[in-house]
Formats: structure tokens, C-alpha cells, sequence
């Protein structure tokens, strides 16, 4: 007879999510496995190999911070790291604290059965037999299950079809190609400059024209490195307390009580600087509909700056409030659109109507190209955990469960599936913050948890039904008091045909931390411990 093989965890996924708390369980001295899809660790970091791929939080501030050693002795290069640098980052912090054994790659984790008798999940993996664990946390990532756009005769098309979330290892080489590329999300964005310069030509199709502001990325100064090496947990404390986790520089003025000069050299100075702490201009920009409106026009005035053709920049300025859609950080974007070889398909007047082998034709022409790339995004926040058959002790199967949207107790754990975790789960802050921290904060969480679990003699933890109604009810009012459900965002859902439309991130860093450290202090409130 064969031996089912027991762990005391089962950890999904080998992200950064899935290395710390690999790290974090051994150190208490539990049997932990990881099982990862991937031939290779990094997880978002891995897939997504496009060119310009890169993160758009600035690599200081998106790097761990669990070891002082680790963070000191890292060098990064550039004030905003490549997907190259990322997936060394993470080889190293899997080489350097000797996590390979317990990695098992190039397997997936199809079903998850909760056996309520033996207080035990069932794990199958593909390929390989079952395993039994105690606990199972998903470290599967937010955005890592592609989002494959159902385009009639996709699947007819002559050439070669990419798309940016699972990109070729090797790269691709454009060279004297007409290339399509369908989305203008971060990953297009990031991705069209790069394209463009060598493509033969590039066609961009837009449904949804989106906001970035410049990068302005480059060398990190080695003085700015020192500075914040030097006072590394000083830096890190600071960063908890602001709204996004991240250092934005909050300014806590509303975009309303200062006058218009006032308020565009704001403006001005955060386009300088760039990146992502543009929202982080005025305290109110994600509450407030009319301060949100001045970023809104500060960035079209910018756009129709940047783009020479005044009907193109017409075509790629956005009429939802700045950030409801992820705002992007770009290289050259909007600037690429003034070169001849490069065009804009606004399918706001001409939706796609099918691929073909030639090319992609809309309800008014035909595209010719060579070959597509689907910058089409991700089924984010539950994908990878939806696609995963997992039943709970009373039978229940989560996609069941979540069919209506997902619910989730602080986005940690859901009801009726015991010792179960989710890092950065849906109703957490998660994408909107920081995700390195938040992830760190996460799997610190679980790993104080189930000390306390040992402490206590208690086997089993289960977040309990009205404790999960309760905060899921807090997170939608929280998102409902802000412009982040006034439009078709991956937030919510909206991105995926068929998908609940539900804020899935909870928005606010410091009241989260707040509330999970009071929730363990007080002996895990809303959970039940048997
Ligand atoms: P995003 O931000 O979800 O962008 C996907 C883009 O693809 C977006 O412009 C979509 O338009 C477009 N899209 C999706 N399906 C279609 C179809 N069927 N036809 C035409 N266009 C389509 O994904 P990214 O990979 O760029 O970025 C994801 C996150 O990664 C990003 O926010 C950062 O956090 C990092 P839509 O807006 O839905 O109309």
C-alpha cells in the first residue's frame, strides 16, 4: 500500500508570499512543503517575462524586510527593479536561506479536501499522488491566473499569439513585425515602447484608454540607498502608517481647500518626481469625486501635452476617475503613439468583432499583423484560488461559496474551511498597497496564529460565519465610500466575463493592521479554535 505523505502546512504557490512563509514555519519547526506550478520561483515574477515588465513600487520599499541582513547586503540597481532583477531577488532569498529542499516545482495543486474527522486536508497534486497536511495556505498571488479575452477565431490566427502573463522564456524578437496588441492596462503600457522599438509596426486596440504618469526611473543614487540602509526599520515603521502602505508621501490637504496655483504645483511636482505617489497628492483624491477631478484634468492637460495628433490624445485620455483603474507608471507611452509606425484602434467606436488568420477586424476594418499580443490582464484576486477544487469540513465547496463573490474573514481565512489561509486574500489590502509588506504582514500573521494554536492545544481554527459577514459588509462600505467602484476595473471583477462584480481589496493599510493586531491580541475574536 502506498504511504500518503503528512506535512504540518502545504504552502501554494512559490511567490514571494509562498518563499517567506515556507521560511517562517520552518523556523517554528514545522514540515512545510511548497508546491508550485512553475519549473521556477518568483511567482508574478516568474510569468511575467514581457519587455518593460517591472514593478511599479520602488525596489527599496518592494524588497522583504523580515531579515535586516537580507536587506542590507541586497543591492538593487535601479530605482524601479526589472522582472530579471526581481526573479534573481528571489532565487537568492530561496538560496540563501536554503528553502530549495522543500520546494516542489513544475506541480499544481488541483483539489483541497478538508477531512473534518481527521482534522487533516487531502491535497492532490498533478503530477503525483495525495498529500495530507494540516494546514494550507495559499500563496497563489493576486494576479496570476491570465485573462484570455474570448475574441471569436482567436484560435484562427495565423501567427503567434502571446500573452504577457505567460511569456515566453526565451523572448521574443519583433523585429520587421506588424504586431497587435490588444488591452492598454500596466502590463501594455509598460510593454509598447519597448515593442515599438522594433516592430516594423505596432497596432494598439483600446477599450479602455487608462492614466500613467512618467516613471522617471533610472540608477538608484548610492547617498539615497545609504539614507535609508542607515535607518532601514525607521523607514519601514514610517511606511505602515501611511494609506497605501508605501511611502507617497501623504499629504493630508484635501485638493480642495488650496487654491489652483497651489494645487497644480502639487500636481507638478508629484509628475516630476513620478510614479504611483501621484495619488498620494491630496488626502481626498480617492474619496472625493470633485478632487479627483482636478488630478483628472491635470493628467489629460499632460496627455494632450505629450501626444501630438490632438484627435490620438482625444483617444487616449480616459473619462474614469484617476486610480479606479490601477493607475500606470510608464516609460515613453504616451510619447510612442507620435511615432508613424505606431496606431490606436479606439474600439469604443469599433468593438473587435474576430480574429482571423490575417489579423483582427473590428465592425469597421481589418487589421493585418503578424503576430498578437494579449496584454489582456488577469482573473485577479480569486483566480488561482477559484480554479483550485477545495471543499470544506461541511462539504462545501468554495467556488460555491464565492460564486456570488468572494467572502473572506480580513482576507486571511473563510468560514467552513478550517486551517485553511489566504496571503493577501480578497478583503485585505493586498493591491492596494505595497504588496511585499502587506505579504509580510500576512504570513507574520499566520505564523503567530498557529504558535498560538500550539500554545493552547488547539488543533483546528475556523473563521466564524457572522465574524466574515461582518467585515465583509466593512469592506464594501469602505469601497463604496471611495471612487474605486465607479468603474469597470479588475478590482472588481469587472475585467472577467461572468465574474461577480464585488471590490475585492480592502482600502486602508493602517486601520488593517490595526484591526488584525487587536483581533490576535484579544485571542483570535471571530474565530473558532477547537
Ligand atoms: P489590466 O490592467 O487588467 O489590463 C488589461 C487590458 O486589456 C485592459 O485595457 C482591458 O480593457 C483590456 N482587455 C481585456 N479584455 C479585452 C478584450 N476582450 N478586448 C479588448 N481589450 C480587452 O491587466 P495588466 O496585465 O495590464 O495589469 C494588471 C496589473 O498588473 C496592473 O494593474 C499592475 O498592478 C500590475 P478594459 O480596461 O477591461 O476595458
Amino acid at each position: 500500500m502506498q504511504t500518503v505523505k503528512m506535512y504540518d502546512a502545504v504552502v501554494v504557490g512559490a511567490g514571494f508570499a509562498g518563499l517567506y512563509m515556507l521560511h517562517r514555519l520552518r523556523q517554528q519547526g514545522m514540515q512545510a512543503r511548497v508546491i508550485e506550478a512553475g519549473d521556477g520561483v518568483g511567482g508574478t515574477w516568474y510569468w511575467n517575462r514581457y519587455p518593460g515588465a517591472r514593478c511599479d513600487i520602488p525596489s527599496m520599499e518592494y524588497s522583504y524586510q523580515f531579515s535586516d541582513e537580507l536587506q542590507q547586503e541586497w543591492q538593487w540597481s535601479e530605482r524601479y527593479a526589472t522582472q530579471p532583477e526581481l526573479l534573481r531577488y528571489a532565487n537568492h532569498v530561496a538560496d540563501r536561506f536554503e528553502l530549495w529542499p522543500d520546494i516542489q516545482l513544475s506541480t499544481r495543486v488541483t483539489a483541497c479536501r478538508f477531512d473534518a474527522d481527521a482534522g487533516l486536508w487531502q491535497v492532490t497534486l498533478d503530477p503525483g499522488a495525495e498529500v495530507q497536511a494540516r494546514f494550507v495556505v495559499m500563496a497563489t498571488g493576486c494576479l496570476s491566473v491570465p485573462n484570455f479575452p474570448d475574441i471569436p477565431g482567436l484560435q484562427d490566427f495565423d501567427g503567434p499569439v502571446y500573452h504577457t502573463g505567460q511569456w515566453p522564456h526565451e523572448g521574443v524578437d519583433f523585429s520587421g513585425r506588424r504586431v497587435g496588441v490588444i488591452g492598454t492596462g500596466s502590463s501594455a503600457i509598460q510593454s509598447i515602447p519597448l515593442i515599438a522599438e522594433q516592430a516594423q509596426s505596432v497596432t494598439v486596440f483600446q477599450r479602455t484608454p487608462n492614466y500613467s504618469i512618467p516613471a522617471h526611473n533610472g540608477p538608484l543614487d548610492p547617498d539615497y540607498v545609504a539614507d535609508i540602509k542607515a535607518n532601514y526599520a525607521d523607514y519601514r515603521a514610517a511606511n505602515w502608517q501611511r494609506g497605501f502602505g508605501a511611502d507617497f508621501r501623504d499629504n493630508e490637504l484635501s485638493a480642495l481647500e488650496v487654491d489652483d496655483e497651489q494645487r497644480q504645483a502639487e500636481y507638478e511636482a508629484r509628475w516630476a518626481r513620478g510614479g504611483l505617489a501621484f495619488l498620494a497628492a491630496f488626502s481626498d483624491l480617492v474619496f472625493d469625486d470633485d478632487a479627483n477631478a482636478t488630478a483628472r484634468d491635470f493628467i489629460r492637460n499632460k496627455i494632450q501635452g505629450l501626444v501630438e495628433d490632438p484627435q490620438l490624445a482625444a483617444q487616449l485620455t480616459p473619462d474614469t476617475p484617476v486610480g479606479c483603474k490601477r493607475l500606470c507608471v510608464d516609460t515613453n507611452y504616451y510619447e510612442t503613439f507620435n511615432q508613424d509606425h505606431v496606431s490606436l484602434v479606439d474600439l469604443r467606436e469599433h468593438p473587435i468583432e474576430a480574429v482571423d488568420a490575417g489579423g483582427v477586424r473590428t465592425a469597421s476594418q481589418a487589421y493585418e499583423v503578424d503576430c498578437l499580443v494579449l496584454a489582456t490582464g488577469f482573473d485577479a484576486m480569486t483566480g488561482a484560488v477559484s480554479r483550485i477544487d477545495i471543499t470544506g469540513s461541511q462539504g462545501q465547496r468554495l467556488a460555491d461559496k464565492w460564486a456570488e463573490g468572494p467572502r473572506a474573514y480580513l482576507g486571511l481565512a473563510t468560514a467552513g474551511f478550517p486551517n485553511l489561509f489566504l496571503i493577501t486574500g480578497p478583503g485585505s489590502p493586498s493591491v492596494l498597497s505595497n504588496m511585499l509588506p502587506s505579504i509580510e504582514h500576512h504570513v507574520n500573521w499566520i505564523a503567530e496564529c498557529i504558535e498560538h494554536m500550539q500554545r493552547h492545544q488547539k488543533s483546528v481554527i475556523d473563521a466564524q460565519l457572522a465574524a466574515e459577514d461582518e467585515w465583509v459588509e466593512h469592506v464594501n462600505e469602505v469601497a463604496d465610500a471611495s471612487i474605486y467602484p465607479r468603474c469597470n476595473s479588475w478590482y472588481l471583477g469587472a475585467n472577467v466575463p461572468g465574474k461577480s462584480r464585488v471590490f475585492m481589496p480592502y482600502l486602508g493599510v493602517p486601520p488593517y493592521v490595526e484591526k488584525c493586531r487587536e483581533i490576535a491580541d484579544a485571542g483570535y475574536t471571530g474565530f473558532s479554535l477547537g
